[in-house]
């Protein structure tokens, strides 16, 4: 089991508290700012709040889990540090969250998009299945305790990845060249982003397979986890924010003005 010193098990508890409160403040900001958003896309904004807050409850669990993993072992005469208390260290808890962000990360995106609405739901649904599929598929392969069925279970779950990726960028090609100014610009950003962001969790998955699983060592553990919530809080808060600001830019585009409203809404 492996064992930190007190500023090791500070970083990962550190990142665990600043990623939850990254997702609980894009939460606020995400239902806060909904009525500046023309009612068309209003659903995308809903989807990035559900993902945020569903994100945050599960950043808190797995905070407490790595509290309780843990205790500190003071020396009589040598360096603190922190040893296992006994209680597993529960990152289960990514997968659940997983199988529950990524199909709403994907369905977010295209209800931004400017998609003929009768494309719309066969697109989302698709996208949406491969997540799934995905995120199932590679499960038997995270628990597995030898190499090798990792290795199946993870090359079969990245053919709904390039799925995706493949109709991210041809598929919706026409769809994002239909976008007009800011906006075009915006969506061939996120896209980029997702891709970047995305693609960090294979690697990671892909690391006992390059060690081995003796050769995880508490560095590597730290990195895992830090890398997990940079990667988290990019592509669920800082996604989340720029399809806001997708959805801004076109209801500013197709004229809509939620300062006029109000004025109605009060008789002035
Ligand atoms: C907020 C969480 C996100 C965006 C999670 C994304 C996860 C993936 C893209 C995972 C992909 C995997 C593969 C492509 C193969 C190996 C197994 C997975 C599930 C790690």
């Amino acid at each position: 089991m492996p064992q930190f010193s007190l500023q090791e098990f500070s970083l990962v508890y550190n990142a665990f508290s600043f990623t939850f409160a990254a997702m609980f403040a894009a939460f606020i900001f995400l239902v806060l700012s909904r009525n500046n958003i023309a009612p068309q896309y209003r659903n995308a904004i809903t989807m990035s709040s559900l993902v945020v807050a569903i994100a945050a409850y599960h950043y808190f669990r797995i905070f407490e889990s790595w509290q309780s993993a843990f205790a500190l072992n003071v020396v009589d005469g040598g360096a603190a540090s922190y040893i296992a208390s006994g209680a597993p260290f529960n990152d289960a808890y990514r997968y659940i969250d997983w199988l529950l962000t990524v199909p709403l990360l994907v369905a977010e995106l295209i209800a931004v998009m400017a998609l003929a609405p009768g494309k719309k739901g066969g697109m989302t649904f698709r996208l949406a299945l491969a997540a799934v599929l995905m995120i199932i598929l590679g499960y038997p392969g995270e628990v597995a305790t030898d190499t090798g069925t990792r290795a199946l279970w993870g090359f079969i779950s990245t053919l709904p990845f390039i799925y995706i990726v493949y109709e991210l960028f041809v598929g919706l090609g026409s769809a994002v060249n239909a976008e007009t100014g800011q906006a075009k610009v915006l969506v061939r950003n996120i896209r980029l982003l997702l891709l970047a962001t995305w693609g960090f969790y294979p690697i990671v998955y892909l690391l006992p397979i390059v060690f081995g699983n003796t050769g995880i060592s508490p560095s590597l553990i730290i990195a895992v986890q830090v890398g997990y919530c940079i990667a988290d809080v990019a592509a669920k808060a800082g996604y989340g924010l720029m399809i806001y600001s997708i959805a801004r830019v076109k209801s500013v585009q197709e004229g809509y003005d939620p300062a006029a409203k109000l004025a109605v809404a009060s008789g002035d």
